[in-house]
């Protein structure tokens, strides 16, 4: 049923039919009121462990075939959080705000019993809008990094969402050795916005490559015209190309091991949320605080000071005009050039490589990607 507030209809419509023309980059333009959330597009990297308990669980994995396999179970159970929570709290997908370059987000999954995670976030590129993650459980000895940006298309109705980036799971296994597996991001596709309540579902196949030989491939499918159930999965599990076990279910509540009553995947275990500090205590760049006001304003309904305070955050980013019309490949030449070095764009957290080694070493076991990627590797608070 239709969930437009009737005075945001004609501007609904409006903003549907606009969406036609663009061109690869949504996150800049003006929608209704309603759609919109208070929650900036670099807290999301924290859906990735809000089953922390399974992101340490990796590590306990006895071989080879074990931890391949706990992985994908961890990347499973993460794709719930990663693209249902705004529809369960807020009752549909909403239009996130658009991080300003140097934006951060830090927060933390206490012990309780597998050690302490962490997640440092940073927005490391403006135009297009690109988002670079860090995730660590030191006692476990499993981290994640990654970075994310979207390409945006649409067509028969759907916002078609391709996922530009990667991320790399990494775990210490015994005898001082690590294991690294690369993981691919799903493309999306936002339905319902007709009606005003979009919700995404994914579509395609996602791969994840470990240098152990191990590759699991995950294929997504919604409800079709005959048949199928929403945000439904297979995955295979294969060993130098011979498929070892394959799993089958919804990403939404229980996957099987194929062909048995064995649960794989239960998404319905409730997540935990990541713990972030007071706002009084964030330094300026941290996303909470920020986004304070504009934030309060969607909250509230006050969309005019939402507005006025978005409008104050854009102009008072030092380089951030500069810097943001830029595409990305000026940016690459940016930061290549060394006589523009005063004027460069410093990253804080992160360090951008131009090819990501694991990255070149893993993705030519995946059909369809490019053989080389960039990256941005965390370097702490340097
Ligand atoms: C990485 C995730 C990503 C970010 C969001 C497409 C989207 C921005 C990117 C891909 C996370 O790991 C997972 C989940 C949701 C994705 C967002 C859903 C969405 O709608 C937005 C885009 C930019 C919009 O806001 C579209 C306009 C809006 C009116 C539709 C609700």
């Amino acid at each position: 049923t239709d969930v437009v507030p009737t005075e945001q209809k004609a501007g609904w419509t409006s903003f549907i039919k606009s969406l036609a023309s663009m061109t690869g980059d949504l996150s800049s333009m003006t929608a209704p009121p309603f759609i919109l959330s208070p929650t900036s597009l670099t807290e999301f990297p924290a859906y990735w462990c809000e089953r922390p308990e399974l992101f340490a669980d990796i590590a306990t994995g006895r071989t080879e075939q074990d931890r391949a396999e706990k992985v994908l179970r961890w990347f499973i159970c993460t794709l719930k959080g990663q693209y249902t929570t705004r529809n369960e709290k807020m009752g549909s997908e909403k239009k996130p705000l658009n991080p300003v370059l140097g934006e951060e987000f830090f927060g933390v999954w206490p012990d309780v019993g597998f050690g302490e995670t962490t997640l440092s976030v940073e927005q490391v590129s403006h135009h297009p809008p690109i988002t670079a993650y860090f995730i660590q459980n030191k006692k476990a000895g499993v981290t994640l990094q990654g970075h994310s940006g979207q390409k945006t298309s649409f067509s028969a109705g759907s916002i078609n969402v391709k996922q530009n980036g990667h991320a790399v799971l990494t775990v210490a296994v015994p005898g001082g050795k690590k294991e690294n597996f690369l993981i691919t991001l799903p493309k999306l596709q936002i339905q319902g916005l007709v009606w005003g309540s979009p919700y995404i579902e994914l579509t395609d196949s996602t791969a994840i490559v470990s240098d152990t030989g191990f590759v699991a491939n995950i294929d997504y499918k919604g409800k079709g015209w005959v048949s199928g159930k929403a945000h439904s999965y297979k995955a295979t599990l294969a060993h130098n190309g011979k498929t070892v076990r394959s799993y089958e279910g919804t990403w939404t509540a229980i996957g099987k091991v194929a062909k048995s009553d064995e649960i794989f995947t239960d998404a319905t275990v409730p997540k935990t949320e990541v713990s972030v500090k007071p706002i009084e205590e964030q330094n300026d760049w941290e996303s909470r605080k920020l986004w304070r006001a504009t934030a309060q304003g969607i909250r509230t309904g006050d969309y005019e000071a939402a507005s006025r305070d978005k409008s104050r955050i854009e102009a008072s980013i030092k380089f951030y005009l500069i810097f943001s019309n830029s595409t990305q490949n000026e940016q690459r030449q940016m930061r290549k050039d060394e006589a523009s070095a005063g004027n460069q764009w410093q990253l804080k957290l992160f360090q951008y490589v131009e090819s990501d080694p694991v990255y070149k070493k893993l993705a030519s076991h995946v059909k369809g990607i490019p053989s080389e990627e960039d990256a941005y590797i965390f370097r702490g608070n340097a």
